[in-house]
């Protein structure tokens, strides 16, 4: 897979040269590039961003980079996702989706959004998704870049070094993910439960399982369909 992040704050990007990405990209799975959307501005200013026609609050950023970034990029046949706070919420079933893919480019958007004809054009060379991590307001979406990149690309076949601890964990089957404990079995008074240290594989799976479902019902009723 090959990522490409347009940001007019590409610093905001810095984490993805770490750990987790890190890892995949060494094994050759993941190419991941970062861009500042200020290389493909002509005036002195660098100006991304102007007024919104019709008038309103707060500014637009200008079509013409991302235009001229997407030339440089060939996105044809690549999936672009903007990330925006009226786009459809991300969750792990869409980065299992994405996970499918050979090249993503994410368009960040600042301000109070980007012209819309940059979203129709770029429709017309490749898949669009409009994402958003949920129903609060960021600044802009360089944070959502950062969180959907980490999701999907942990999905990569062959990345994670055992695929089993995808399997169990919270959102893969629609529960939470029961309570977890290491050593020592008794800290600070709290004791490890008893059926953990017991042995017995199958009252063990039943009693993570029971917490799941506890947990899901407390926090989540929604995952429930409740
Ligand atoms: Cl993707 N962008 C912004 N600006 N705010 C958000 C968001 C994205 N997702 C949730 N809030």
């Amino acid at each position: 897979m090959r990522i490409d992040i347009l940001s007019i704050f590409p610093d905001y990007l810095a984490p993805l040269e770490l750990s987790l990405p890190g890892k995949a990209r060494a094994k050759g799975l993941l190419e991941i590039h970062v861009h500042d959307l200020r290389q493909w501005t002509h005036d002195r200013h660098n100006t991304a961003d102007d007024t919104p026609y019709g008038g309103g609050a707060g500014m637009v950023m200008k079509p013409e980079p991302f235009g001229e970034a997407f030339d440089e990029l060939e996105i044809d046949g690549a999936t672009v996702i903007f990330t925006t706070p009226s786009g459809e919420v991300f969750n792990q079933e869409l980065a299992r989706e994405l996970s499918t893919r050979e090249r993503i480019v994410f368009a960040c958007g600042r301000y109070e959004g980007i012209d819309q004809r940059v979203i129709d054009h770029a429709r017309t060379r490749a898949e669009v998704r409009e994402i958003s991590l949920g129903d609060y307001v960021l600044n802009g979406g360089e944070v959502a870049a950062l969180a959907i990149t980490e999701a999907v690309v942990r999905l990569i076949p062959g990345f994670m070094g055992n695929p089993d601890s995808l399997v169990e964990e919270s959102h893969e089957d629609g529960l939470l993910e029961y309570p977890s404990y290491t050593k020592p079995a008794s800290w600070r008074g709290l004791d490890v439960p008893d059926v953990l240290l017991s042995g017995h594989h199958g009252e063990i799976a039943r009693w993570r399982l029971a917490q799941s479902e506890e947990r899901t019902r407390e926090r989540r009723p929604d995952l429930l369909g409740e």
